[in-house]
């Protein structure tokens, strides 16, 4: 070859890998991915990227993980993926429901792979230790500590991994989450020094007063603010904690009946107009075809991704649409 013609050739390839690379990036809709915002923290309330950008999340939680296992699939994220979503939140029952207590293995190799699926798709993924009718994080502390220190373990420094220590803490003060906090953040924080973590509030983190007055003294956390229309009144701890600063992630948050029965989609939209507003980040509950009013998808559905209009609820047609503009 002569020198010209490699002087023309070599640029010229380069330049087309790089196009290549632009457009495989652009088609797999990491743009608002891992890839171009990279670890995350907080500042002023805010969620920022790596070149200072504000950064939004939203996606779906799944349903209980060894529940509704069958959800942890490629398939299913991308389509959440493919609507505009770029986080998932993978929900761990602790006590309940085939729970990490009950079960460590399967929870444990859910976990894993629902990590690995939303990495290789360029999505955050939530791990999320789901207390529930076990209200008080601080019944299971060590297993907690446990669970954490070996995903903070396998997924070090992983800008991808977004820790969510307690789900609905219930029944108990602000200084006994504050204590559990203590515990599960330090074992964390070991291993993944900047983890970005998401702390439940009292009253199934709905109650945020107390972290407004009392925050936890490390960098990087967000409070859990969760919501179901038709069920809440209304969502003003919210707006005062936004209008505080105060760092909230509405990791929960569903559409459920109204007094007369029917699924409380005005105020669905409502919310969602807010959250989108607001540019708060949230996932929303849940990503399955159980009988109720929170799925995404219809009981008859048996599709465990790719879904089309026809395969939604009410509920999930609203969700979707709002992931796809940001906008409901
Ligand atoms: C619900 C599930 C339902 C299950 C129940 C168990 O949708 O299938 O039978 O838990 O108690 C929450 C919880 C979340 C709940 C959800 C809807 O975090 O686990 O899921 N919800 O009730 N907080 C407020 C509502």
């Amino acid at each position: 070859m002569s020198k010209k013609l490699r002087l023309i050739i070599l640029p010229l390839s380069a330049l087309i890998l790089l196009l290549c690379a632009g457009l495989f990036l652009y088609l797999r809709g990491s743009r608002d991915g891992v890839s171009s915002h990279g670890a995350l923290h907080t500042e002023n309330g805010k969620l920022i990227g790596k070149k200072g950008e504000n950064v939004v999340l939203r996606g779906y939680s799944t349903h209980g993980i060894a529940w509704f296992g069958e959800y942890i699939n490629r398939e299913a994220f991308l389509s959440v993926k493919k609507a505009g979503g770029n986080v998932m939140r993978a929900a761990m029952y602790t006590e309940a429901y085939a729970g990490y207590l009950e079960d460590r293995e399967t929870n444990l190799a859910l976990v894993n792979s629902a990590i690995e699926i939303a990495k290789d798709l360029d999505m955050y993924i939530i791990v999320d230790w789901h207390i529930l009718e076990d209200g008080d994080p601080g019944e299971y502390t060590d297993k907690a500590m446990e669970f954490f220190s070996e995903i903070s373990r396998s997924f070090p420094n992983d800008p991808a991994v977004i820790y969510e220590i307690c789900n609905e803490p219930n029944g108990v003060s602000w200084d006994a989450v504050c204590e559990y906090a203590d515990a599960v953040i330090h074992v964390i924080r070991e291993n993944s020094p900047d983890a970005l973590i998401i702390v439940g509030t009292p009253s199934y983190s709905s109650a945020l007063n107390s972290a407004i007055k009392w925050p936890l003294d490390y960098p990087n956390l967000m409070y859990a603010y969760h919501y179901y229309a038709g069920q809440h009144n209304d969502f003003e701890a919210l707006r005062i904690a936004i209008e505080k600063n105060l760092p909230v992630f509405v990791s929960e948050w569903g559409v459920n009946e109204d007094e007369n029965g029917a699924p409380a989609l005005d105020d669905g939209e409502a919310f969602a107009e807010y959250l989108s507003e607001n540019g708060i980040s949230n996932c929303v509950w849940s990503l399955c075809n159980k009988d109720e009013v929170f799925s995404a998808l219809k009981p008859e559905c048996t599709k465990l991704g790719g879904w089309e209009d026809d395969d939604l609820t009410e509920v999930g047609k609203l969700m979707f649409k709002y992931l796809k503009g940001g906008k409901p």
